[in-house]
C-alpha cells in the first residue's frame, strides 16, 4: 500500500483524495494540507486523516511516501523542490510550474537527485479517446500528420482569469498532448484573437484566443481555447494525414433520441470528462512508484509545455504572430 498525502483541497484535491481513497486499490491517504485550515480540515475529518497547514510539513511527515501537489499553480515548484529534497516521489497537477524557468529549477534538482521522482498530471494521455488516437497515428493508418484543428472550451472561468493563463494554465494540456500525440516537439508559437466575447476586459482576458503552433517537422496546429462556451466543457481534436484523418472521440456513451431532438451529454468540467483518464493515471503511477520507476509525463514534459505556452504569451504580448520555441535535445536523464 502506497501511503499518500495531498497538499491542496480544492476542488481538483478533493477530487483525487476520494481518488485514492475510493477508487485507486493501492493508495491510501494518510494526511491532507492546506493553506485554508478550515477547508483542509474539513476534507481531513471527512477521511479521518491528519491535517498540515504547512504543505512542507505533511512533505516530512515520516508515514507520508509521496505526495500529490493539488495547489494554485505558483505553489507548485516550490513544494515539488521540497519533495525532492526530501527523497519523496511527488505527483505534481500540472502546469508544473506558470514559466519555464521554474520548471527548469525542478528539473535540476531532479536531476542532482539522480533519479525521477517527478511526474506532472497532464491526464489526458491517459484517456481512451487519444490513446487510441494516438495508436492510429503510430501504426501509420493515416500517413504522415499534416495539420491539427483542435479546441477547449470550458463552461466558464474563476474569477481574476488573465489572457496569460489562458495559455499557461488551459493551453498547456494542448501544448502537452498534441506533442506527445505527434512524438515531435514544437519550433514556433503564437496566438491569433479575433472578436472578443462580450462582458470582459480586453486588458485582462482576450477571450476566445487561437494558439498556433508548428513543430520539427512542419505540422500546423490551430487550438480554438475559449474560457466562456457557456453549454458545457468541450473537448476536440482532429489530426489530418496524407492518407485520411482521425479525430476525438465525445465519451458520453449514450446517444438519445428524444421530444424531436437527437443528442448526447457534454460534461460540465474536466473532472467529469476526463474521470476515466484521471484514474487510470493514478492507477499506473501508483504502480510505477511501487516499481521504483516513473515512466508518466516527466518534469522536462512539464518544461516543454511551459516553453511552448511562454513562447504564445510572448508573441501575443509583443504582437508578433509567432515566436521560436527552443527546446533544447532531451537530456538522457529523460529519455
Ligand atoms: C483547468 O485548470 C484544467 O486543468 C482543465 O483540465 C483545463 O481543461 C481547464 O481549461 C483549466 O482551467
Amino acid at each position: 500500500m502506497l501511503n499518500v498525502g495531498v497538499i491542496g483541497c480544492g476542488g481538483m484535491g478533493r477530487d483525487h483524495v476520494r481518488r485514492l481513497t475510493h477508487v485507486i486499490t493501492s493508495t491510501k491517504v494518510v494526511a491532507v494540507s492546506d493553506v485554508f485550515e478550515e477547508g483542509g480540515r474539513k476534507v481531513a475529518d471527512q477521511y479521518g486523516v491528519k491535517f498540515y497547514k504547512d504543505g512542507v510539513d505533511l512533505i516530512h511527515d515520516p508515514e507520508v511516501d509521496a505526495v500529490v501537489v493539488c495547489t494554485a499553480d505558483e505553489f507548485h515548484a516550490p513544494l515539488v523542490l521540497a519533495c525532492i529534497e526530501a527523497g519523496k516521489y511527488v505527483f505534481c497537477e500540472k502546469p508544473l510550474a506558470p514559466t519555464a524557468d521554474d520548471c527548469m529549477k525542478v528539473i535540476k534538482a531532479e536531476m542532482a537527485f539522480g533519479r525521477r521522482l517527478v511526474q506532472v498530471g497532464f491526464m489526458r494521455r491517459y484517456d481512451n479517446g487519444y490513446r487510441a488516437m494516438k495508436k492510429f497515428i503510430d501504426e501509420g493508418k493515416i500517413g504522415a500528420p499534416l495539420l491539427i484543428h483542435a479546441c477547449h472550451r470550458n463552461f466558464s472561468h474563476v474569477p481574476g482569469h488573465t489572457s496569460d493563463m489562458t495559455i499557461a494554465n488551459s493551453g498547456v494540456h494542448e501544448l502537452d498532448v498534441l506533442r506527445w500525440l505527434l512524438g515531435e516537439d514544437y519550433v514556433a508559437g503564437g496566438v491569433i484573437c479575433g472578436k472578443q466575447n462580450r462582458g470582459e476586459d480586453p486588458a485582462v482576458l482576450l477571450d476566445p484566443q487561437v494558439m498556433i503552433l508548428e513543430t520539427k517537422s512542419g505540422v500546423r496546429i490551430d487550438v480554438e481555447i475559449n474560457q466562456h462556451a457557456g453549454y458545457g466543457y468541450d473537448i476536440q481534436c482532429e489530426v489530418v494525414g496524407e492518407k485520411g484523418v482521425v479525430s476525438l472521440p465525445d465519451p458520453a456513451t449514450i446517444h438519445t433520441r428524444l421530444d424531436c431532438q437527437a443528442g448526447y451529454e457534454v460534461y460540465h468540467d474536466w473532472t467529469q470528462r476526463f474521470i476515466q483518464a484521471y484514474d487510470t493515471e493514478f492507477e499506473e503511477w501508483a504502480q510505477s512508484v511501487a516499481e521504483g520507476k516513473l515512466v508518466g509525463p516527466s518534469a522536462w514534459d512539464g518544461y516543454a509545455a511551459c516553453l511552448g505556452a511562454d513562447a504564445c504569451n510572448r508573441a501575443r504580448n509583443e504582437g508578433k504572430y509567432m515566436l521560436p520555441i527552443e527546446l533544447e535535445e532531451t537530456p538522457a536523464f529523460y529519455r
